[in-house]
C-alpha cells in the first residue's frame, strides 16, 4: 500500500499525477481526489475516494501526503492548509500567484521548523538536465559565461494572459537556470518580439554569467525545450527531445510532442518517486519552498518590467537557514 496520496485539482497535471501515483510509483498509493469538477475527479479517481471538498481530502486520516495541482491562484492557500495539517504536499508550480504569497507560505513552514514543502519543479528530474548539471560539476567545459534557454509551447490556452508566460512558463527556466549554474540571478532585462511575442529575457548572475531564454508560447511546430550551457572550454546542450528519427516523404527528423506531459515522463515520474522517497525519510529533495519563493519573486519583478525596455535589478530577502 506505502504512503496514502491525495490529489487536489485532476485537470491536465493533476490527472496524470493522479494516474502516476496510482500506476506507477512505488511505495505509495492513490487514497483520494478532489476536483471542483465532479465528472473529472471521479474519472481521476480510478477507484480512490473522490472527496467533496479540498480541506477535508487535507483532513483525511487516509491522506499522508497531498500533492496541489489546482489552479494557480489556489496553490499558496491549498499548501498552507497541508502545513497546518502537518502533512507533506507536492505542490505544482508556481507556489503562488504572487511573490508576497510565496513569501507567506515560506514563513509558515519556516515557523514550523520543518520542511514539509517540495514545489514541482519537475526539470530538476529530467535525465537530460541531470547529465548537463553532472558534466557541468565535474569541470568538463570550465568556468559557466553562458546559458541559452528556449521554451515553446504550441499555442496558449485561451486563459492565459500576458504576464503568464513570465509567471507560469518562464518560472521553469529560473528554476532550472539557478539549479544548473548554481548562481543567484541579479539583474534581468525583457525584449519582446512584434505584437509582444516571443519574449526574449536575457539574466545576469552574482558570478556575471548571461542566462537568455527565448519564451514562446505560441510557437505552432510542437513543444520544444532547450538549453545549452557554453564554458569556457566547450558546450553542453541536451540532446533532441526523442529516441529515434524517422525518415519518410525525402525527410528525416524528430518528432515534437504537443505538450510538456510527454517531453517530461520521465521527470514527472522521478520527481514523484523521489518525493515519496522524502516524504518516507523525512529528508526533503527537489526544489524548496524558498526556490518556488525566487522563482515567483524573479518572475514577478520581470513581469512588471515588461514594458519598460530597461535592466531590472531584482530584489529579495537572505535566504533563512532552513533552506541551506
Ligand atoms: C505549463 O504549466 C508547464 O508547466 C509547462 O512545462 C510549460 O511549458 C507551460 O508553458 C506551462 O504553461
Amino acid at each position: 500500500m506505502g504512503v496514502g496520496v491525495g490529489v487536489i485539482g485532476t485537470g491536465v497535471m493533476g490527472s496524470e499525477h493522479a494516474r502516476l501515483v496510482s500506476r506507477e510509483i512505488p511505495g505509495a498509493h492513490l487514497a483520494g481526489v478532489f476536483d471542483a469538477d465532479a465528472a473529472r475527479a471521479q474519472a481521476a479517481a480510478a477507484g480512490a475516494t473522490v472527496f467533496p471538498d479540498p480541506r477535508s481530502l487535507i483532513a483525511s486520516d487516509r491522506i499522508e501526503a497531498v500533492i496541489v495541482a489546482s489552479p494557480d491562484g489556489t496553490h499558496a492557500e491549498m499548501t498552507l492548509a497541508c502545513l497546518e495539517a502537518g502533512k507533506p504536499v507536492l505542490c505544482e508550480k508556481p507556489l503562488a500567484f504572487s511573490a508576497a504569497e510565496a513569501l507567506r507560505v515560506v514563513q509558515t513552514e519556516v515557523a514550523l521548523k520543518r520542511r514539509l514543502i517540495q514545489v514541482g519543479y519537475m526539470r530538476r528530474f529530467d535525465p537530460g538536465y541531470q547529465e548537463m548539471k553532472r558534466i557541468k560539476d565535474e569541470g568538463a567545459v570550465g568556468a559557466t559565461v553562458l546559458l541559452h534557454n528556449v521554451h515553446r509551447n504550441v499555442s496558449a490556452p485561451e486563459w492565459f494572459t500576458g504576464p503568464m508566460a513570465v509567471t507560469n512558463s518562464f518560472v521553469h527556466e529560473i528554476d532550472i537556470s539557478r539549479w544548473l549554474t548554481g548562481s543567484e540571478m541579479v539583474s534581468a532585462h525583457v525584449a519582446s518580439g512584434p505584437g509582444g511575442e516571443p519574449l526574449m529575457i536575457t539574466m545576469r548572475t552574482d558570478r556575471d554569467e548571461i542566462v537568455s531564454t527565448e519564451v514562446n508560447i505560441n510557437a505552432a511546430y510542437g513543444y520544444h525545450v532547450h538549453a545549452e550551457l557554453v564554458g569556457r572550454e566547450g558546450t553542453i546542450a541536451l540532446a533532441l527531445p526523442s529516441l529515434t528519427m524517422c525518415n519518410r516523404d525525402r525527410i528525416g527528423g524528430v518528432a515534437y510532442p504537443g505538450n510538456w506531459i510527454p517531453r517530461f515522463a520521465d521527470a514527472y515520474r522521478r520527481q514523484l518517486t523521489d518525493w515519496i522517497g522524502a516524504v518516507t525519510t523525512g529528508t526533503p529533495v527537489g526544489a524548496s519552498a524558498w526556490d518556488g519563493y525566487i522563482a515567483s519573486a524573479i518572475a514577478e519583478q520581470i513581469a512588471a518590467g515588461l514594458t519598460e525596455n530597461q535592466a531590472t535589478t531584482l530584489k529579495y530577502p537572505s535566504r533563512p537557514s532552513l533552506y541551506d
